[in-house]
């Protein structure tokens, strides 16, 4: 058997149900040793709390990478998500090849941007230095937001199949090899992820439940890595990841007032059943 492990590249948000927090759990679940690299310390994610602190640490990462390196540790894949700066995004490009298994696979959530607008901090600046680490990516899993700010193609609400069409192709042009691209509704009710994989796309629509949550996108993209880790092929990891942040919305709306995450504790079993169903069908 394998001995897999996956390094993941994010803040940890000490509250708010978002990045680290939430990677590191999910993907343990999933049964996949997971190593960590923080990129910030933030006392709470920035979407809705006031106030919040931020440590940067960015010059905390060279001696790390360096240690590793001395250590002869690389990782089977490499999954970022919310960084902290600029310099910090050229650091993980260089992290991306120094600490990489032969194999290792990179995903990559541009995590920067929802409902149209950047995360409180980030700038075009950002954006252009985020086009690099995308361009490398295996996998690229970005929310409509940030597609048409790497697409440089203006957001829309409400969109046709030639928006989305348009836009993966531009994220494809940016050197990536496959794009999932969250959060695509073409009708009331409905939303899902359409996956672009060896130049052919694949919807999977699922039902979307009213409200939605902070950080569903840090739960997606942990799952689709979780599944993809177990060897299910992208597809089956798209659309399990989908129905788990579909049961994390759900859970989260039986309570009144939880606005600052999505509950997905309670349900990770669910995700770790359909993982050892699709991981039952390979065998
Ligand atoms: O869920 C993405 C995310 C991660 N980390 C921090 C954030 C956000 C979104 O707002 O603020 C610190």
């Amino acid at each position: 058997m394998e001995d897999k492990k996956i390094l993941t590249v994010q803040d940890i948000s000490c509250v708010g149900q978002c990045s680290l927090t939430v990677a590191l759990p999910i993907i343990s679940a999933c049964g996949i040793e997971t190593c960590v690299l923080p990129s910030a310390v933030l006392s709470t994610h920035t979407g809705g709390f006031k106030g919040y602190t931020f440590r940067d640490l960015t010059d905390d990462i060279p001696d790390i990478v360096k240690h590793w390196k001395s250590e002869g540790i690389s990782f089977n894949a490499i999954y970022t998500g919310y960084l902290g700066s600029i310099e910090q995004i050229d650091m993980v490009c260089d992290i991306m090849k120094t600490v990489a298994s032969k194999e290792c696979i990179k995903v990559v959530d541009p995590a920067m941007a929802d409902n149209g607008k950047l995360y409180p901090g980030f700038d075009m600046g950002f954006v252009q230095a985020m086009k690099k680490l995308c361009g490398g990516a295996d996998y690229l899993l970005p929310n409509i937001t940030e597609a048409s700010f790497l697409a440089g193609v203006e957001y829309k609400n409400e969109y046709d199949k030639n928006y989305i069409l348009k836009l993966i192709d531009k994220l494809w042009e940016l050197g990536c090899n496959n794009v999932i691209l969250t959060g695509v509704s073409y009708e009331a009710g409905k939303t899902g992820v359409v996956v672009y994989m060896n130049g052919e796309y694949s919807y999977y629509e699922h039902e979307k439940i009213a409200g939605g949550c902070h950080g569903t996108g840090d739960i997606y993209s942990s799952a689709f890595v979780g599944a993809l880790m177990n060897d299910i092929d992208a597809y089956s990891a798209a659309k399990i990841a989908a129905d788990y942040v579909t049961d994390c919305i759900r859970e989260t709306m039986k309570l009144d007032n939880h606005w600052y995450g999505a509950k997905f504790e309670p349900v990770l079993h669910k995700l770790y059943n359909r993982i050892n169903e699709n991981r039952c069908k390979l065998i």
